[in-house]
């Protein structure tokens, strides 16, 4: 059934919501970058947004977050930080946006706690779940776009485009880009897991191949899914 919300007199359709997800370095902003391009092509109004962030209670967030210096010290208390972050997010940007028909694509949403803090951080999943039903509700994405990719190429591609935005200066990398291989690894099985229990939802793609043969790929997904002409 298709969800709809009165405004005045008439009844609009939901927008859809769409994830992006992955480990480090897999090619999300990129392949955002492209099906916002295709989007505009077939006339879809829509909003990009990320997480963490998307309003400014949000963006200060993700510099809590992502200093490794001041970041939360366990991960029970970074998916709470996430989870405040993203309940103000769904408030103030996607719901809205999904509620006027817009559709909301998102770089990053609740698969990525389930993986970082969950799979990779050891916070039980049945925790996740309480979180989940408090804050998203009936707003979980209609489609997830998960890029899996062996954590040792996305970690040398993240790397390489650090060293690219700064030539000869060090960056230092973000909480989570500066773990071991096994922190990786462990996100990369976290992610598949949730593909496997949510395949309907969650389709997955191998993010090792050439950047438009992966565009390619996606689109015609997402034009089939939502009867959309390509
Ligand atoms: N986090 C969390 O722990 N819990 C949560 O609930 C949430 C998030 C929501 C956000 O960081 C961090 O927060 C994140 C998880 C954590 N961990 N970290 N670090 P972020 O938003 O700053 O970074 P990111 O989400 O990890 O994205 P990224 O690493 O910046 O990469 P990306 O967007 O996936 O990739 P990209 O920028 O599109 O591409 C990376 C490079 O590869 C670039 O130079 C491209 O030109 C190149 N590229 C892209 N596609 C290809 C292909 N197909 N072939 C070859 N090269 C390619």
């Amino acid at each position: 059934m298709t969800e709809t919300f009165s405004i005045g007199s008439a009844a609009t359709a939901r927008g859809k919501f769409i994830t992006f997800e992955g480990g480090e370095g897999v090619g999300k902003s990129t392949q955002i970058a492209h099906l916002s391009r295709r989007l505009d092509e077939a006339g879809v109004t829509h909003r990009v947004t990320r997480e963490p962030g998307g309003t400014p209670f949000a963006e200060e967030a993700r510099k809590i977050l992502l200093d490794p210096i001041i970041t939360p010290k366990t991960s029970f208390a970074q998916a709470m930080l996430f989870y405040a972050a993203r309940s103000d997010h769904l408030d103030q940007l996607i719901r809205p946006e999904l509620s006027r028909g817009h559709w909301v694509v998102c770089d990053r949403f609740a698969d990525s706690t389930r993986a970082y803090q969950g799979a990779a951080g050891g916070v039980q999943w049945e925790v996740l779940d309480t979180f989940d039903a408090l804050v998203i509700g009936a707003t979980m994405p209609d489609l997830t776009i998960l890029l899996d990719l062996d954590p040792k190429v996305g970690l040398a591609r993240a790397n390489e485009r650090r060293a690219a935005s700064s030539p000869g200066a060090f960056l230092r990398a973000d909480t989570f880009e500066g773990r071991q291989l096994e922190f990786h690894q462990r996100l990369r099985d976290g992610f598949l897991e949730g593909a496997r229990v949510h395949p309907h939802r969650v389709l997955v793609f191998d993010a090792f191949q050439n950047e438009i043969a992966l565009a390619e790929q996606i689109w015609s997904q997402v034009a089939l899914r939502f009867n959309l002409t390509k």
